[in-house]
């Protein structure tokens, strides 16, 4: 799991995005449905296009769940309980597309932090992406 490093890393450069969290949310959803468009067949419901409204309340949610692992980092798997149930019982998004979900977060978090957006920062976003994505699977069978 994460180091005590790498959270303390996450918890500081995820307040860094207070103010324009929400925002990262609908954009890295829209990067998603753009370079990963199979990804689109999970929301045949919302208006897809740029800065759409349903992109940008998702996103939101998206971002707010986010919050919630970045604040509950050592015991992840039950801050996202509820969450994981949603996707593997009800929504039954194919496990792939979080990866591919997490790439987008990924560009999206170093086009706002620029310079800021280290290596390390970089690794320790990676691990978490992937440690956020193992719980949303891990009720699949
Ligand atoms: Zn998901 C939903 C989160 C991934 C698909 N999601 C959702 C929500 C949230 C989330 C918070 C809301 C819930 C409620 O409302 O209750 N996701 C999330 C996260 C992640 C995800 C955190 C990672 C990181 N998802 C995902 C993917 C996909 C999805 C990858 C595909 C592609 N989701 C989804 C859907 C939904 C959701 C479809 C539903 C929407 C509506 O509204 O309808």
């Amino acid at each position: 799991m994460l180091t005590a490093e790498e959270q303390s890393l996450i918890q500081k450069v995820w307040e860094k995005t207070a103010s324009h969290r929400d925002e990262i949310g609908g954009e890295s959803l829209y990067r998603l449905f753009t370079s990963y468009p199979s990804t689109k067949t999970y929301f045949p419901h919302f208006d897809l296009s740029c800065g759409s409204e349903q992109i940008r309340s998702h996103g939101k949610k998206v971002v707010a769940a986010l919050s919630t692992a970045v604040k509950s980092l050592d015991n992840l798997s039950q801050a996202l309980s509820e969450l994981s149930s949603l996707h593997a019982y009800n929504l039954r998004v194919d496990p792939v597309n979080f990866k591919l979900l997490s790439q987008c977060i990924q560009v999206v978090l170093a086009l706002h932090l620029g310079k800021e957006y280290t290596p390390e920062v970089h690794a320790a976003f990676d691990k978490f992406l992937s440690a956020v994505a193992a719980v949303l699977s891990e009720k699949y069978r």
